[in-house]
C-alpha cells in the first residue's frame, strides 16, 4: 500500500480536500460510490500529485498504509452511516475513520462510541471554508481520541490554512467535540452576518446611502479592527451591479434568507445546555422571519413611526456609531458562542481550550477575523475571563463603544428599522452589568401560582410564601 490518506465521497468538498492533500506531497487514495466521479477527478486533476483511484471499497482499503486513515466526505446523515458500515468491516484495530461532513455532534458521539467498541478510531471533524477552503487551506476542527490525532494531526495540519506560520487545525477534544465547535462556529457566523446586514440596512435607511457608498464604508472598516473575511465579501457584494438590469445586485436578490440547519442546531443545543445565545438566536430567527412572505405581505399596511431619517450632527457621526455598535455586538456574539463551547465542554467532559479554538479560526474559515487574536490572548492569561466581555481589552472596547451602540439601537427604534441583533447584544451586555435583575419578581410569580419556591438573598435554603393564606413564609 502506498497511500497515506484516502478520501471517499468525491463531490466538490471531497475532491478539493483530496487535491489539497496531494499538493502537499501526500499520496491520496480516491473512492466514490459512483466510479465515474473518481475517473473524472483523475482526468482533470490527476497530474497535480500522487493519486490511487479505486473502484471498489476493498481496493480502496488495500491501498492505504497502516494505520489506515480514510476521510468520509459524503452527504451528512444516513449516507454517512451507510459509508461507515461499508468500510468498518474492512478495517483493522487502530485504523482511523474521519468524518469531514457537517454531522450533528450527537451523531458523532454515537458513531465514535460504536466504532471504539469495534477497536476503530472515529474522528468527527469540522471543516470550514467551503469549497475554496477545502482546496487552498480550510480551518479544521478534529474531535476523537488523542491517539488518533497523533497519526492524523500532522496530515490535517499540513493542508490547513496557516496564520503567522501556525496551522489552523488543532485537536479540539474527544468524540463529538470537533463537530460541536464547528456547529458553534456556524452559529457565530449567522450572528456575524446578521449584524453586518443590520449595519448595511441602518446606513441605507437612516442616511439614505446607496449600496455602492455603503460598500466603500465597509472597505474602510476592513482596514481597521473589524478586518475580516465577512466584511471584505460584504463590500464586494454591495459594490456589485446586476448585469441584466444595471441595478445594485443587492436590490435584485429576493430578501428571504435560507439556512442549512447548523445555526438552528446551535440554538437548539444552547437551549438544552441553558446557555443564553440570544444574538445567535436572533440571527436564526431573522432568517426564518425573512422567509415568512405571507406574514410580511399581510403586514404591509401596519403604521410606522413618524421619524424620517437622521440629519445634522447625528447623521455626521452615524457611520462611526454603527462601526462601534457592530464591533461591540460582535464581541457579544463571540462571548455567547464561547460560553456555549465551555458549557458543552463541561457537559461532555471535552476540556476544550477556547483560546486554541479562536486561534484556529483566524484563517481558512468563514468567520476568520483579525480580532480573534485578542480572544486567544484573553484565554492565554493566567486567570481565564469568566466571560469574554470582562477581559481587559474587550471590557475597554465595550466601554468606549457603548454610547454609540445605544445611539444606534435608539435610532433603529425611532426610525422603525429592525435591528434585533444589535438590540439583543446590547440587552445581554446590560443584563450582565445589572446588579439586580427582575428575575426576583419572576421567582415571586412562580412561587405564587405554582409554589415553586425561591431562595433569599440573606439566608440559606428554599422558601415558600403562603400566598393564598396568611402570607407566612415557610422553609420548603
Ligand atoms: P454532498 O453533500 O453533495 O454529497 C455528495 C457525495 O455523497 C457524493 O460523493 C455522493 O456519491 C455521496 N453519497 C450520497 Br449523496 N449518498 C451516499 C451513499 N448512500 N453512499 C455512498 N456515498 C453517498 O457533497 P459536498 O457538498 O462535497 O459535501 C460533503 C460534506 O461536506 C457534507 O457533509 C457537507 O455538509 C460538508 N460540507 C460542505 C461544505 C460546502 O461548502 N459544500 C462545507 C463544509 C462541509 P455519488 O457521487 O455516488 O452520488
Amino acid at each position: 500500500p502506498t497511500a497515506q490518506i484516502g478520501v471517499t465521497g468525491l463531490a466538490v468538498m471531497g475532491s478539493n480536500l483530496a487535491r489539497n492533500f496531494a499538493r502537499h506531497g501526500h499520496t491520496v487514495a480516491l473512492h466514490n460510490r459512483t466510479f465515474a466521479k473518481t475517473k473524472a477527478l483523475m482526468e482533470e486533476h490527476g497530474h497535480e500529485g500522487n493519486f490511487v483511484p479505486a473502484e471498489s471499497a476493498e481496493e480502496f482499503v488495500a491501498s492505504l498504509q497502516r494505520p489506515r486513515r480514510l476521510i468520509i466526505m459524503v452527504k451528512a446523515g444516513a449516507p454517512t452511516d451507510a459509508v461507515i458500515e461499508e468500510f468498518a468491516p474492512l478495517l483493522e484495530e487502530g485504523d482511523v475513520i474521519i468524518d469531514g461532513g457537517n454531522a450533528h455532534f450527537e451523531d458523532t458521539r454515537r458513531r465514535e462510541k460504536s466504532l471504539r467498541e469495534r477497536g476503530l478510531h472515529f474522528v468527527g471533524t469540522g471543516i470550514s471554508g467551503g469549497e475554496e477552503g477545502a482546496l487552498n487551506g480550510p480551518s479544521i476542527m478534529p474531535g476523537g481520541s488523542v491517539e488518533s490525532y497523533k497519526s492524523l494531526g500532522p496530515l490535517l495540519e499540513s493542508i490547513s490554512a496557516k496564520v503567522d506560520g501556525t496551522p489552523c487545525c488543532t485537536h479540539i477534544g474527544p468524540d463529538g467535540a470537533g463537530h460541536f465547535v464547528k456547529m458553534v462556529h456556524n452559529g457565530i457566523e449567522y450572528a456575524d452576518m446578521q449584524l453586518i446586514a443590520e449595519s448595511y440596512d441602518l446606513l441605507r435607511r437612516a442616511l439614505g446611502m446607496s449600496p455602492g457608498q455603503i460598500a466603500e464604508v465597509f472597505r474602510t472598516w476592513n482596514g481597521g479592527r473589524l478586518e475580516s473575511y465577512l466584511i471584505e465579501i460584504t463590500a464586494e457584494v454591495l459594490g456589485h451591479t446586476d448585469a441584466a438590469t444595471g441595478k445594485p445586485f443587492v436590490d435584485v436578490v429576493q430578501d428571504q434568507a435560507e439556512q442549512k440547519g447548523t445555526g438552528r442546531w446551535t440554538v437548539q443545543t444552547a437551549l438544552d445546555l441553558g446557555v443564553p445565545v440570544s444574538g445567535i438566536a436572533e440571527a436564526v430567527f431573522a432568517r426564518s422571519l425573512s422567509g415568512h412572505a405571507e406574514l410580511r405581505d399581510a403586514s404591509q399596511g401596519l403604521p410606522g413611526p413618524s421619524g424620517k431619517g437622521l440629519t445634522g450632527a447625528a447623521a455626521e457621526r452615524f457611520a462611526d456609531d454603527v462601526e462601534q455598535a457592530l464591533y461591540a455586538s460582535k464581541i457579544v456574539a463571540y462571548a455567547q458562542g464561547i460560553h456555549q463551547i465551555e458549557a458543552g465542554s463541561q457537559e461532555y467532559g471535552w476540556d476544550i481550550d477556547p483560546g486554541a479554538v479562536a486561534r484556529i479560526w483566524r484563517g481558512g474559515c468563514i468567520i476568520r477575523a483579525r480580532f480573534l487574536n485578542r480572544i486567544t490572548e484573553a484565554y492565554a492569561k493566567e486567570r481565564k475571563p469568566v466571560t469574554l466581555l470582562t477581559d481587559d481589552h474587550f471590557a475597554e472596547a465595550l466601554g468606549a463603544a457603548q454610547d454609540a451602540w445605544r445611539r444606534v439601537v435608539t435610532t433603529s427604534v425611532e426610525l422603525g428599522v429592525p435591528a434585533p441583533g444589535f438590540s439583543a447584544a446590547l440587552a445581554y451586555y446590560d443584563a450582565l452589568r445589572s446588579q439586580r435583575l427582575p428575575a426576583a419578581l419572576v421567582q415571586g410569580q412562580r412561587d405564587f401560582f405554582g409554589a415553586h419556591t425561591y431562595r433569599r438573598v440573606d439566608r440559606e435554603g428554599s422558601f415558600h410564601t403562603l400566598w393564598g393564606g396568611d402570607r407566612d413564609e415557610r422553609t420548603a
